[in-house]
């Protein structure tokens, strides 16, 4: 008798890459470009996030999804900004998925958005395995962590648009080598855009607004 083999894995990518398409396509008939920002626990995704909504918040309208294993700790200060936020709490799992996403999208004011941040987990292993139902991919590295993150995580940083190389002002007291840092990550992302900045002290946000104004600028004319 032949044994049926289901590999739970793929089963389980392939249904959400579907509902991923599904998420993707709502966004899209409301002209919403989303983005999916990625890192380590503490890298400053939700630094970043405030960062963009005080800068942003006159000529783009910001809604957040935060993912946290649990808190709603990201949301609140979100929230205290005046932007529309969900918060997921994923109860132990490493990252989001499609699923969470959809269930959050029925939540917000999609008609008033211009622009959605999705913060995943902090995690460096398994969230760019999961689609969202996102436009653009964003990855932040930090000093703290080591200049050797792509070298350790290389899927992480290979599929990313942008990757955000976050807390310069901490170079005065820790060894990363920022030009390795940019080569290996060049290595395997050759059109990837790379910007090294503080969310302390707002040193390089320009040109991660410029990219991020423009690109949502590119979602409404499409
Ligand atoms: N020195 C310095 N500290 C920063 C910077 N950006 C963020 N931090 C600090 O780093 C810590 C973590 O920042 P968060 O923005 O909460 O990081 P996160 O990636 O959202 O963390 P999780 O949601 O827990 O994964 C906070 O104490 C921030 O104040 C920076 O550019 N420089
Ligand atoms: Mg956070």
């Amino acid at each position: 008798m032949s044994v049926k083999v289901i590999t739970v894995g793929e089963d389980i990518l392939g249904a959400n890459e579907e509902k991923a398409r599904r998420n993707q396509k709502r966004l899209e008939q409301h002209n919403i470009l989303a983005v999916n920002i990625m890192s380590s626990p503490g890298a400053g995704k939700t630094s970043l996030i405030l960062n963009t909504i005080r800068q942003l918040k006159p000529k783009v309208r910001i809604t957040v999804i935060e993912g946290d294993v649990a808190s709603s700790v990201d949301a609140e200060k979100v929230s205290e900004l005046g932007a529309a936020v969900v918060q997921i709490n994923t109860a132990g799992g490493c990252h989001l998925d499609a699923n969470m996403v959809e269930n959050a999208l029925n939540n917000l004011p999609l008609e008033d958005t211009d622009l959605l941040l999705i913060e995943n987990v902090g995690n460096l292993i398994c969230p760019n395995e999961f689609a969202l139902g996102e436009h653009r991919r964003v990855m932040l590295a930090s000093l703290p962590e080591g200049d050797d993150k792509p070298l350790k995580y290389p899927a992480m940083f290979a599929d990313a648009d942008v990757v955000l190389i976050n807390k310069i002002d901490l170079q005065p007291y820790l060894e990363f080598n920022i030009d390795s840092f940019q080569k290996t990550v060049t290595g395997l992302n050759p059109n990837v855009r790379i910007f090294p900045v503080s969310c302390q002290t707002g040193k390089g946000l320009e040109a991660w607004f410029s990219w991020l104004e423009a690109a949502v600028k590119d979602r409404k004319n499409q």
